[in-house]
């Protein structure tokens, strides 16, 4: 019997299976085809709007389209295959590239590069965006969703952790298109060079403050896989490497503090929606085995920590 995928992917006849299932991404699910495309379904319980998504992705690419993947349309002409559930699938064609969810020190200056480029190209930005996930970064909005989730007694050291940490940090602003999910692993590089060749899943496109990305970014870099609880000692030169290669692609930041502030905002809100995620049962990420979510939230929250004591080292790197 078929599976839906690969029922999906005879939306595109140039495509052929078998399918191989590709483990990227903590929301949608991905394929290899056989001959070189990359089949994804949407997940419907997180982008209600799949065609909102698309039709994001279309602007974006219709604004500057440089090292962005263009979705390939189905055979009926449409932009996307709509299924059951309200998932919807789409294929990109594959490029030959190297992809890391803990990016080697080497390319860690060119993804700085990458995000801060696109940030700079975006600046512009004057299409219409369709919202796809109401209030994607809005901290209090979170943090009222732990406050409301069942408490777990295997949580309980986490959520000690969220307490002290939550006055740290406070709401912050919209100013401007931005890419919504700037981790390492939404980069393609040159199989050989140490340089980007395309920037992926623009799902979250959205209006933000650049400083969420960059943000976002240096919380990637510094988090590697996510799983582990262990927090590594944060590497200085890692970050001095990152904020040479962003403000090389961005020009220089508007407001040093703020930008060097927004990496353990960042890595905090991703720990407190790790954490809501395993109160409530994991039902938003994905995770292989039940424990996942609340490893990844301690790991969050550990790096918020060490993030937060390197804003004032961040900041001097962001003055230069
Ligand atoms: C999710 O699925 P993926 O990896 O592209 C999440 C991001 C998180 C990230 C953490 C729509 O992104 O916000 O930062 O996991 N995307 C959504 O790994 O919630
Ligand atoms: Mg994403």
């Amino acid at each position: 019997m078929l599976s839906k995928a690969e029922r999906a992917l005879a939306a595109w006849p140039e495509a052929r299976g078998p399918l191989t299932a590709h483990d990227a991404g903590r929301i949608n699910d991905t394929w290899m085809t056989a001959n070189g495309f990359v089949l994804q379904r949407i997940n419907g319980a997180v982008f209600p709007d799949p065609g909102a998504v698309m039709r994001n992705l279309q602007a974006a690419i219709a604004h500057d389209g440089r090292y962005l993947v263009a979705p390939l349309p189905t055979a009926a002409g449409e932009p996307f295959l709509k299924g059951d559930s309200g998932d919807a699938w789409r294929l990109f064609p594959r490029l030959e590239a190297r992809n890391y969810e803990a990016l080697p020190d080497a390319l860690v200056a060119a993804a700085g590069t990458a995000f801060g480029g696109f940030l700079q190209r975006f600046r512009d930005f004057s299409g219409a965006l369709d919202p796809v996930i109401d209030g994607f970064h809005d901290l209090p909005r979170y943090l009222a969703q732990f406050d409301a989730a069942p408490p777990l007694p295997d949580a309980d050291a986490a959520r000690r952790n969220v307490d002290a940490l939550r006055g740290c940090f406070g709401p912050s602003h919209a100013r401007r298109v931005i890419h919504g999910d700037c981790k390492v692993n939404n980069l393609l590089f040159h199989p050989t060079r140490a340089a980007m060749v395309a920037i992926i899943d623009l799902d979250t496109l959205m209006l933000g403050d650049p400083a969420w990305d960059f943000g976002d970014l240096a919380r990637s870099v510094c988090a590697g896989t996510e799983e582990g609880g262990a927090a590594a000692p944060l590497s200085l030169a890692r970050l001095q490497e990152l904020c040479r290669g962003f403000l090389s692609g961005y020009g220089p930041v508007d407001d040093a503090e703020r930008f060097a502030a927004a990496p353990a905002h960042m890595s905090f809100m991703l720990g407190v929606r790790f954490l809501t995620d395993h109160l409530r049962g994991d039902v938003y990420f994905k995770t292989a085995r039940r424990g996942a979510n609340l490893r990844r939230a301690e790991g969050q929250l550990a790096l918020a920590e060490h993030l937060l004591g390197a804003r004032p080292r961040l900041t001097a790197l962001l003055e230069q």
